[in-house]
């Protein structure tokens, strides 16, 4: 040490500048040469910052270069990362890992590996995706479970996808592994035909009793195979969770999300959860986040996986702590833990924890992995299973003998799988769902959606006013009077105010509301504003919170720019607030593609595959206006496609109070399906979609808008949409008095019996002529046809469709408006 650099502070205290110096570096880079690799492959990372010729070297090198490495240097606050610093240089890391812990890891690691293998042993063959090599989550959860209880959580909602699902099944979520090992002998296979899923996605329910001997109820989330689309589901099921607890919420619901390193680091979803994980419309106080790293994705190498030196890279852009750990230094892990653990609780925000070790076997258990990585599995087939390692370090004799007694333990499980003969459950429902339904669709749900005209002019003039002294913007204060008009009757409802008053009365009868979208608040085509905001000091007014005394919450959000991310989180808070309205609107209908994997996973086969609800509302705008390729189409067929078994509906109203007996049936209905609304654009403000007032007393959405102009027809129109309107228009022009011209509102379930009555209603001999504005080759066309097919018997049944084509409209508006008139005068011509 020398003297000269050891100066008084203006406070008294000294400073040691050499040694500040030292430890600056190792602050800051310290992780590059850390002992992050138990194989050591891993390339070191040499950092001349840190070849500094001082005696202090050697300690800020142990701290900081050891088996935990801490990425810190982009979070803003100097407190937070003072508090990791703190944590890291005190003894221990902050706590001593005692004798009685160790015996406690060292079961855990046995357990862990001795599943393994017995499975290995009984079930050759089978896929289970080994947690061999990175055992040390199973401690690592437990410090996670320790120190989360003792700050308050009491529920860890859990999403990860296949590699230890099976591991964490038995010794994190707690099932019987009697269960688990029934899985593999596929027990009860009639129960499951067509429906089901395989056992290392099904989620489970468990209770975990911590160290010190606290409960804390394990959520593991059902799962696809699509490597983390589980997380916004996760962290929307967590946030629903919270917000029905109120006060403490963000404290009791811990979500926990063990990620694979290819996965953390390729996978956009991912990286859109962590995105919105501190606005206020989307946080649950900080997810931590454990990518069980074993440098390998399937064949792929880490060198091959990402640009970054860590997969764990992409979390550097938020300011948020990563925290690198060699998993094979089991008590370094279970400190990175609790550190973890304690910071998402200080500060509300995402954690992550980056823990390296390696895989035994192949990608699966049926894989060979000697072919691509041979020098690494040369390494690894000698190299001893964790628990004996760990047992070695703690000097722990009789750990064979624990192991053995354990093997027993799990071989007896698994010959009384044998004799289970009913396909395990693995998890309870809350008791929220008791009072709803799936299943197919019974007359005996529905219930009656109108209100009293007194009621919706009460509404609306909730809806219409504001503070005193509120600057209200001149364009909105016009569009309030208009609404004020619509409630009073003056002025025929259009589909904003018709949305607003199904929202207003739902929050009214305690139904809480939560829409989210890209520009959702005022709306994308300036329809909704839904927050008034102050033209002088930009304050806001929101008029839905605003409709009664103890009414429900109604959250109206901006999402991120975010499809996937933004549609699974909502999917997963619908998924634990049965009661309450939640919707995902998208900017135009075009853009939910982008979220395919959430819709095709989760929304349309939730309920098949995992038994498991959903009342989401898909709002996509959706018609052909001549604006493009990408503003016309929210693909019908594709949705069409995915119904089967009434595991979603599909509507279109075609006018504003369809739309709001829509909104309240699947509110109020206690059939929880996912609801795909195809919304206007055009037609949000076009008097021949708005409604008089009186509709919205009307007692329920009609899946069926009948033409009750016309009586006996020559020829009978069945559209969907916008293209109704345009038809209707078509006919006043034409002075045609034997075309009706009737609207499917639904077209799943397929109103079949509303639509052969609607038919009966105009003779029997009228031509029937399906009219969709899509090509051929999309819309609901090639579902339709045999439908109405079935209803005609032996009546014509035609189509009129744009042609088949690649791109589902063209670029050009004068192009569109020359089909858009084919269109309708096909309608009124074409001939069988
Ligand atoms: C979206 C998606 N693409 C591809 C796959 C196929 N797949 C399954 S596992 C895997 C490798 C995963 O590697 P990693 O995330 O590191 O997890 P590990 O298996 O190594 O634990 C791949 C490519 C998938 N399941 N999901
Ligand atoms: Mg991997």
């Amino acid at each position: 040490m020398s003297g000269a650099s050891v100066v008084e502070s203006p406070s008294g205290n000294s400073i040691n500048y050499e040694r500040e110096r030292v430890f600056s570096a190792y602050r800051q880079f310290g992780y590059l040469e850390g002992d992050l690799d138990p194989l050591g492959f891993l390339r070191p990372r040499p950092t001349s910052e840190l070849h500094i010729d001082s005696p202090y070297t050697a300690e800020a090198r142990a701290i900081y270069s050891s088996t935990i490495g801490v990425e810190i240097n982009h979070i803003y606050a100097p407190e937070r990362r003072r508090w990791i610093y703190q944590r890291m240089e005190s003894p221990d890391q902050g706590f001593e890992v005692t004798e009685q812990d160790q015996q406690r890891i060292l079961d855990l690691l046995i357990r862990a590996d001795i599943f393994e293998q017995v499975m290995q042993q009984r079930y050759l063959g089978s896929k289970r995706f080994s947690l061999e090599g990175v055992s040390a989550l199973i401690p690592l959860v437990d410090e996670i479970l320790d120190t989360g209880s003792r700050l308050g959580a009491i529920e860890l909602v859990m999403g990860m996808s296949h590699r230890g699902r099976l591991n964490v099944m038995a010794h994190v979520a707690k099932r019987p592994t009697e269960e688990i090992f029934a899985g593999f002998e596929d027990v009860d296979p009639r129960s499951v035909l067509g429906s089901g899923d395989v056992k290392y996605h099904m989620g489970a329910t468990g209770e975990y009793v911590t160290r010190s001997g606290n409960k804390v109820h394990i959520h593991l989330v059902s799962n696809p195979s699509h490597l983390e689309a589980v997380d916004p589901v996760t962290v929307g099921r967590t946030r629903a969770k919270q917000d029905r607890t109120g006060e403490g919420g963000r404290e009791k619901y811990l979500p926990l999300l063990v990620h694979g390193d290819a996965a953390f680091a390729g996978q956009g979803i991912l990286a859109e959860t962590m995105n919105y994980a501190d606005l206020p419309g989307y946080t649950v106080g900080g997810t931590i986040h454990v990518i069980v790293n074993n440098l390998l994705g399937f064949t792929t190498s880490y060198l091959e996986e990402h640009s970054t030196r860590f997969a764990a890279c992409i979390a550097r852009r938020q300011s948020i702590p990563i925290f690198h750990v060699n998993g094979e230094d089991v008590d370094a892990v279970v400190r990175v833990g609790r550190m973890a653990t304690e910071y998402r609780y200080r500060f509300g925000t995402d954690v992550v924890i980056n823990m390296i070790g390696y895989r035994r076997h192949g990608h699966s258990e049926v894989d060979d992995p000697t072919v691509t990585q041979p020098l690494l599995y040369k390494k690894i087939k000698d190299h001893p299973p964790l628990w004996e390692i760990y047992a070695d370090d703690i000097g722990a004799g009789g750990a064979q003998a624990q192991a053995a007694r354990v093997r027993e333990e799990f071989e007896l499980a698994q010959q009384n799988a044998g004799k289970i003969t009913k396909k395990p459950t693995l998890r309870d429902l809350p008791k929220y769902w008791d009072q709803y339904y799936g299943g197919r669709h019974k007359p005996e749900f529905e219930v009656e959606t109108g209100l009293a005209i007194e009621e919706l002019a009460a509404l609306a003039n909730r809806l219409t006013t504001y503070p005193a002294g509120f600057h209200i913007h001149p364009k909105v204060r016009k569009l309030l009077e208009q609404r004020a008009e619509m409630g009073s009757g003056k002025r025929p409802v259009d589909y904003g105010m018709a949305e607003a008053l199904a929202f207003a009365s739902l929050v009214k009868a305690g139904i809480p509301v939560r829409l989210s979208g890209q520009d959702s608040r005022r709306g994308t085509f300036n329809q909704r504003h839904s927050v008034l905001i102050d033209t002088e000091n930009e304050n806001e007014y929101v008029p839905l919170e605003n409709i009664a005394p103890n009414q429900a919450h109604c959250g109206i959000h901006n999402s991120t720019l975010s499809e996937p991310g933004v549609l699974g989180f909502e999917y997963g808070y619908s998924r634990d607030y049965p009661e309450s309205l939640v919707l995902w609107e998208a900017q135009f209908g075009d853009f939910a593609n982008v979220a395919q994997a959430i819709i095709d996973q989760f929304i349309s086969a939730g309920e098949a595959k995992w038994n498991l609800l959903s009342g989401l509302v898909m709002l996509l705008p959706h018609g052909y206006e001549g604006q493009g390729p990408e503003h016309s189409s929210a693909r019908i067929e594709r949705f069409i496609q995915l119904a089967a078994k009434h595991n979603i509906q599909i509507a279109q109203p075609s006018n504003a109070a369809q739309y709001f007996h829509l909104l309240r049936r699947q509110a109020l209905r206690h059939w929880r399906k996912p609801l795909v609304v195809f919304t206007p654009k055009s037609m949000l403000r076009h008097p021949d979609a708005s409604s008089p007032v009186a509709d919205l007393t009307r007692t329920n959405f009609q899946n069926v808008v009948p033409d009750t102009e016309i009586g006996e027809a020559s020829r009978i129109l069945v559209c969907t949409g916008k293209i109704g309107h345009e038809l209707r228009a078509e006919r006043k022009k034409r002075k045609e008095k034997t075309t009706a011209i009737v609207f499917l509102e639904q077209l799943y379930p397929f109103p079949e019996k509303e639509l052969a009555d609607e038919f009966a209603r105009h003779g029997e001999a009228g031509e029937i002529v399906w009219v969709q504005e899509e090509p051929a080759n999309m819309g609901a066309l090639f579902n339709m046809l045999p439908r109405l097919q079935r209803i005609a018997g032996d009546r014509h049944v035609l189509s009129v469709k744009r042609s088949s084509s690649a791109s589902p409209a063209t670029g050009s508006g004068k192009a569109h408006e020359v089909e858009q008139k084919t269109l309708l005068t096909l309608a009124f011509t074409t001939k069988g």
